[in-house]
């Protein structure tokens, strides 16, 4: 397969200024009449050439002349055009299939052909789905688009820009144009036409323009978007006062679809959202999925800048926009909730999902090198990691350097593709600081591994912290160099009292504060800090300053002192997985117990302490996932691993006690409320939390409880919580509860999909036979990516004990299902192959079974670029 290699990048031999687009919409056939203004580069000497792929083309003109059928060519996806010159107007007028699109690239249909709708999906590259175009970001221009359709069967029509006219046609059609003034690459062109519904609000910019906020759903959702209009409003308020960033256009369109690949899409003026990220309702949705969706209406809505004004010049510079744009939704989802828990889910994801990637056989740089299929790269390395780095430059500039660093790239780079030298290059220049070296984090793959150790001397009241850093190998790239690593770091005394800080050649102004950053920028550093009058516990990394994994030598009771006494939440919740781990690997190696002593002495106590928030406390008794703990394996067992944790978490129940637990669910039980304030919200978080730890230690009781707060929930959070209790303990209650909430939620199909991701969370060995009867099951659809995540993708990721059956059983049901997959849908494929990352770690007789099940992928007939690609590096 033919590799797009970054070294080689050129800038475009012909751009396009303005687009003139008509759409004549049909549900089995659309025609789509484009007029591109074609610019050429003087400095370039190539034929023109656009990009098109399964295109029907009807007609082909060039400056208003039918082109002859020797001054064209179409093939390999590529249109090549003789006869151009600059300022040419090329017309094409193509045939679409929208209802036979199952691939949600392009323009397609959503929901059932009696009532759906049409839409389209052109990121990364679906704009050439639609017509013929240089579909590169880098080329920007303006567009005009006319869609023209039968009133009654598609009332509403929608695209990117300002409204501009619309009017009625002959036969029952009507039409209505769109101008959007903003030059955009095509992978932010949109529309969407069909019958919805709207619900509507005001927004005066700080700047006084008037905006009409529009939120649009099928008629049975409407109901459902109160909450994502109220998101919508604080993020755009937020991106005003916190960047000085606002809105610039007349309308701003937001659609949901139940139909959609990935979570939402950022198409200038007219936002394509998932259902599950902008509908929300109590009885509906859990109090995670709430933030989920004020998360992703900030991050599409601040694409508008961070993506949109200021695009990438291609796709190697993805995570300009990405990893910016997850940044400032992780900042402004801090400023809205809570910072530290926060915090704690973003590492937990970074530990979760882009660790593993980092380590694996996909590792790449957050800048890759080269792509066979772009649609593979939109990965946690990109977003995730990506924001990581971020934020490291944000905290080397300061809250005001960074602003003011974010004025400068927006000014010079508006209107403009863009890459990571621009970004670094405009945020260090308006500070008189050289970030370039910060570049190298985004051409490494791998996570460093810091080291740190620390020597107390009692004689010249000094302690010398001393750093050092080493990457492992990934693929492509043996060697690895030194990065500045960013250490925020504090000293604790032993009564847990923070220490004030002197660094050797300190200046005034800094000696003595109680927190600070040393930058580790080469393989190994020592740090000297003055007057230090004991031996100190140190507290490193603090709010995860680096996207690293720390290795220090800590004794059990120094990360028990920082669990019970450091001040910042993160802080306290990472000395507690780092706890845990050593837990764990008591457990496994069956000599001591002083980690886990520790460990559950001081959760024990922090339980008892009526001071703590409840909502930290849960994540402070949930132990690392078995992902995470599975990285501490040399093979992995995953169903040992499963057992070690359900084995911690018995140990941990059983230290606070089974009446303790049993009078603080009872105590959280009884005020039960929807409310959907923090304090409702930190109070569930723990029932939940208290409520499976004590299933652990007395199911019985447990289960009792679990079908009790089942039957009376308020709210999805107290619903599902308990229905997971039953499933995952194989209660006898469950297969009531399973029906009811089927019969109850039929019609709903966000709902049903926790009805089928719920389920695959039984214990490993029953697993298997459910998911099998599942996909049987008349609500189960492999077209559906919602539907299909939330099948396999939450088995295969979720339940590692149930996927990685030791027969192999799981791994050959997936990979069949990946090749029915494949033809229907290429990217939900790809992605959800990346659930075999991780095998060649697996103790032998599960690797053997995992390479075979990959392998038996490779070898299907017919593969699709994406699916191809991502097997392909799994197995080399
Ligand atoms: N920028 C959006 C990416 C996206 C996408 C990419 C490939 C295929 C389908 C897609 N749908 C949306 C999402 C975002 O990061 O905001
Ligand atoms: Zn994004």
């Amino acid at each position: 397969p033919t590799l797009v290699r970054l070294s080689e990048y050129r800038a475009p031999a012909w751009r396009v200024s303005q687009v003139e687009l008509t759409f004549d919409l049909g549900i089995d056939t659309t025609e789509v009449t484009s007029r591109l203004h074609l610019q050429r580069d003087p400095a370039q000497d190539a034929p023109l050439r656009l990009d098109g792929e399964g295109l029907e083309l009807l007609s082909i003109a060039l400056d208003g002349e039918p082109l002859a059928g020797d001054a064209w060519r179409y093939a390999d996806n590529v249109l090549e055009v003789d006869g151009a010159r600059d300022g040419s107007v090329l017309e094409t007028r193509v045939c679409l299939r929208p209802a036979a699109n199952t691939a949600l690239e392009g323009l397609y249909l959503s929901g059932p052909r009696e009532r759906g709708f049409l839409l389209t999906q052109c990121e990364a590259e679906g704009f050439r789905h639609i017509t013929f175009f240089p579909d590169r970001p880098d080329v920007l221009a303006s567009y005009t688009v006319t869609l023209c359709a039968d009133r009654d069967r598609f009332p509403v029509l929608l695209a990117g820009g300002n409204p501009d006219g619309q009017g009625e046609l002959e036969g029952g059609r009507h039409w209505a144009r769109f101008v959007d003034p903003h030059p955009k690459p095509s992978y932010l062109f949109a529309l969407v036409a069909g019958r919805l519904q709207k619900i509507e609000r005001d927004y005066a910019t700080g700047g006084g323009r008037a905006v009409k906020l529009v939120i649009w759903a099928e008629p049975d959702a409407i109901g459902q978007c109160g909450y994502a209009m109220d998101a919508l409003e604080r993020s755009m308020r937020w991106d005003e006062e916190a960047y000085g960033r606002e809105y610039d256009l007349d309308v701003f369109h937001v659609v949901a679809t139940h139909d959609f690949n990935m979570g939402a899409m950022e198409n200038k003026g007219l936002n394509i959202f998932n259902a599950k990220y902008l509908l929300a309702d109590p009885d509906s949705s859990t109090d995670d999925e709430y933030r989920a969706v004020e998360a992703v209406v900030a991050h599409e809505y601040f694409h508008n800048w961070s993506g949109n004004r200021v695009t990438c010049r291609d796709w190697f510079q993805l995570s300009l926009k990405e990893g910016l744009t997850v940044f400032r939704e992780q900042q402004f989802s801090a400023d809205m909730n809570s910072a530290a828990l926060k915090r704690i889910e973003d590492v937990a994801l970074l530990r979760r999902a882009q660790f593993p990637e980092d380590a694996g056989p996909l590792a790449h740089p957050v800048r890759p090198a080269q792509y066979s299929e772009i649609n593979n790269f939109y990965t946690a390395t990109v977003y995730e990691k990506g924001s990581e780095l971020v934020r490291m430059v944000a905290g080397r500039l300061g809250r005001d350097g960074f602003r003011r660093g974010m004025d400068r790239y927006f000014a010079r780079n508006d209107g403009q593709a863009a890459t990571l030298e621009d970004f670094l290059g405009a945020l260090g220049e308006a500070n008189g600081i050289d970030l370039m070296p910060y570049l190298a984090w985004y051409a490494q793959a791998g996570t460093p591994r810091l080291s740190a150790r620390g020597l107390y001397d009692a004689a010249h009241r000094t302690y010398t912290l001393t750093l050092s850093q080493h990457t492992p190998p990934t693929p492509h790239q043996p060697h690895k160099q030194p990065l500045p690593i960013p250490v925020k770091l504090a000293l604790f005394d032993r009564a847990g009292q923070i220490m004030p800080l002197h660094l050797t050649d300190d200046s005034a102004e800094t000696s003595g504060a109680t927190e600070r950053v040393v930058v580790l920028d080469r393989a190994e550093q020592a740090f000297v800090f003055q007057q230090i009058t004991e031996a100190p516990v140190p507290s490193l990394l603090r709010g995860f300053s680096a996207p690293v994994i720390l290795e220090c030598a800590y004794e059990p009771a120094d990360l028990a002192l920082l669990l019970r006494h450091d001040p910042d939440g993160f802080n306290r919740w990472e000395a507690g997985q780092q706890l845990a781990a050593r837990a764990y690997d008591n457990l496994r190696e069956g000599n001591e117990t002083s980690a886990l002593d520790a460990w559950c002495d001081a959760l024990e106590a922090l339980f008892n302490d009526g001071a703590m928030d409840p909502a930290l406390l849960a994540d402070l008794l949930t132990p690392p996932g078995e992902i995470e703990l599975a990285e501490r394996e040399r093979q992995v067992d995953p169903s040992h691993v499963h057992a070690l944790r359900q084995q911690l978490q018995e140990h941990l129940a059983l230290r606070i006690g089974q009446s303790t637990l049993q009078h603080r669910y009872e105590s959280l039980a009884a005020h039960a409320s929807l409310q959907l304030d923090a304090s409702n919200q930190a109070r569930r978080r723990l029932k939940r939390r208290v409520l499976e730890l004590l299933s652990r230690i007395d199911p019985w009781t447990a289960h009792a409880q679990a079908t009790l707060q089942y039957d009376n929930a308020p709210s999805m959070t107290d619903r599902l919580a308990a229905l997971a209790v039953l499933v995952r303990g194989n209660a006898s209650q469950a297969h009531a509860a399973l029906a009811h909430f089927r019969e109850r939620y039929a019609d709903n199909p966000l709902a049903m999909d926790k009805w089928f991701s719920v389920q695959t969370q039984l214990p490993g060995e029953l697993v298997l036979d459910r998911v099998r009867a599942l996909e049987a099951d008349e609500a189960f659809t492999l077209k559906n990516p919602n539907r299909v995540n939330s099948l396999f993708g939450a088995w295969a990721r979720n339940n590692p004990d149930g996927f990685h059956r030791p027969d192999g059983s799981g791994y050959q049901l997936l990979a069949e299902r990946l090749k029915q997959l494949d033809a229907l849908n290429p990217q939900v494929a790809a992605r959800m192959a990346t659930a075999f990352n991780g095998w060649q770690r697996l103790e032998p007789g599960r690797r053997a079974l995992a390479r075979s099940a990959i392998e038996s992928v490779a070898a299907h007939a017919a593969l699709s670029r994406n699916l191809n690609e991502i097997v392909q590096s799994m197995l080399h």
